[in-house]
């Protein structure tokens, strides 16, 4: 019997196209789907490939040559485990599996762990890009075992995305940092995506603009260091007419968006680490709120806004303010999720390296963008960053875009029109850059009412003191 090189199990959108893409690049495949009726119905319409596949998971590891090399593609959670329960008994020491799903890394660190106890190697692989993607060329985050890595390797270089800076893959780290990285991946992702979508509301809203007119604007601001696949997807989305009415396919799509894991848990992880991410954090809760459509119908009702719908800036002027808000927040969003992996890296002991995780974003995956090359370059030249916010080229982009910024959030908020993303990263940047905050007065409170203590300004060092605020001792 052939051996086959590597493994696919799940051929639902992602494990099929990974196989379709990782035979294209010469690698023989055999694929394993728990319902043999979509192994069956794949290997017959790629009949002319080097696909082989079995209805049962004994004979599909038999198929594999040593050390096996698996990739499974099913969805996260428990069916990941349940797979691994299945798969590991059939396995030899030195064989490798991949679970190129998006699983929580904490999930990533116990499997790991587990199947080292079993003299199994694995890998958790981030996979981005979607269908298309996985057809033509992800962005790859590995972590796990290094000598995983370099088992696969091969494949992976093979099949990733391709950019000027090489192939879209790079070994992150041990145990979960390639889930982690796809974790905060997804979260700018949120972040960017609620920023475009401010940035449309005040162009409808407040300008007016119809969408063959806004699409030529986000089609204009696509270029240079603002060039991304997101700005290219908006611009295209708005572009689209629906055949029954004739009208901007846009405006007929519901006003509430759905949203899986990884935005919840990188939330989640951001609050457990201390790390502010208020881009991200607002992109979420922007999410929420769109959910309550009908609520949100009734309040419509009831609840008034300013007297002032539409701003009488200058529409130029407006039009450039709402782009110069859509770099500054979208740097912002990068900073913080940068930021996150940085810190989560020191806390797990991953030793991620920043640079390589932005040049490894900078093809095939949603959030690729020409920021990306600034970014690199920040941590390639200074590795120790702690925010992108500190980098020359990065803070002078921000700086310069910073007027209109501040032009394009001020107008929505005075005419009602929600802007929580481009607002929470501009007060992100106000507090970033602000060395004497407010938070003297939170902390006299803490102590006021609950004798939490605080250190005073003129004496940095000194030990925390208590001081009886509200006379309370003369009562
Ligand atoms: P699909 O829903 O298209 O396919 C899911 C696959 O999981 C199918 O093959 C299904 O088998 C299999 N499966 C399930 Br569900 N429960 C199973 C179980 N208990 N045991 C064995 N197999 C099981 O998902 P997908 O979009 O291909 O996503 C797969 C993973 O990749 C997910 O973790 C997802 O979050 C991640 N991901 C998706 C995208 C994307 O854009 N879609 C991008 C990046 C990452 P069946 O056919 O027999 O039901």
């Amino acid at each position: 019997m052939n051996k086959y090189e590597i493994g696919v199990i799940g051929l639902g959108v992602m494990g099929l196209n990974l196989a379709l893409n990782i035979e294209d690049h010469g690698y023989p495949v055999a694929v394993w789907n728990r319902h043999y009726a979509k192994t069956g119905s794949f290997l017959a319409e790629h009949g002319d490939k080097r696909f082989a596949g079995t209805e049962a998971l004994e004979d599909f590891v038999r198929l594999l040559a040593p050390p096996r090399r698996i990739l499974v593609m099913v969805k996260a959670g428990k069916a990941v485990d349940q797979m691994i329960g299945q798969l590991a008994p059939l396995l030899e020491r030195g064989d490798i599996i991949i679970d190129g799903g998006n699983s929580y890394f904490k999930d990533t660190i116990r499997r790991e762990q587990q199947l080292h106890e079993q003299g199994l190697l694995y890998l958790g692989l981030g996979v981005s890009g979607g269908e298309e993607g996985a057809r033509r060329g992800p962005s790859l985050m590995p972590g796990g075992a290094p000598e995983a890595y370099e088992a696969v390797r091969n494949v992976l270089e093979a099949i990733a995305a391709r950019s000027d800076s090489g192939p879209c893959v790079t070994y992150l780290g041990p145990d979960g940092a390639g889930h982690f990285v796809k974790l905060i991946h997804n979260a700018i992702e949120y972040g960017i995506m609620q920023v475009l979508a401010e940035s449309y509301d005040i162009l409808r809203r407040s300008l007016h603009l119809d969408a063959s007119a806004m699409a030529a604007l986000y089609a204009g601001w696509d270029k240079g260091p603002m060039e991304s696949f997101l700005m290219d997807l908006t611009a295209k989305v708005l572009t689209v007419t629906d055949e029954e009415s004739g009208r901007p396919l846009i405006d007929l799509v519901l006003d509430s968006a759905g949203q899986k894991g990884t935005g919840r848990w990188s939330g989640q992880e951001a609050l457990d680490l201390g790390v502010p991410v208020p881009t991200i954090m607002a992109a979420l809760f922007a999410r929420n709120i769109s959910a309550m459509k009908e609520e949100r119908l009734r309040a419509a009702d009831i609840i008034a806004g300013p007297p002032k719908t539409t701003s009488d800036r200058d529409h130029t002027a407006l039009t450039d303010a709402v782009g110069n808000a859509l770099t500054a927040a979208t740097v912002c969003a990068y900073a913080e999720g940068l930021h996150l992996i940085g810190t989560a890296s020191r806390q797990y002991g991953w030793k991620i390296d920043l640079a390589e995780t932005a040049r490894i974003w900078k093809g095939g995956c949603i959030i690729r963008s020409g920021l990306l090359d600034l970014i690199m370059k920040a941590y390639s030249d200074q590795p120790e960053l702690t925010n992108l916010l500190l980098d020359d080229r990065c803070r002078r982009l921000v700086e310069n875009a910073q007027l209109g910024w501040r032009l394009a959030t001020s107008t929505a908020i005075d005419v009602g029109i929600p802007v929580p993303a481009m607002a929470a990263s501009l007060a992100y940047f106000d507090s970033y850059r602000t060395a004497d905050l407010p938070q003297n007065l939170t902390q006299a409170q803490r102590d006021g009412f609950g004798a939490h203590t605080y250190r005073r300004k003129d004496q940095p060092e000194s030990e925390p003191i208590h001081t009886d605020w509200l006379g309370l001792a003369k009562l």
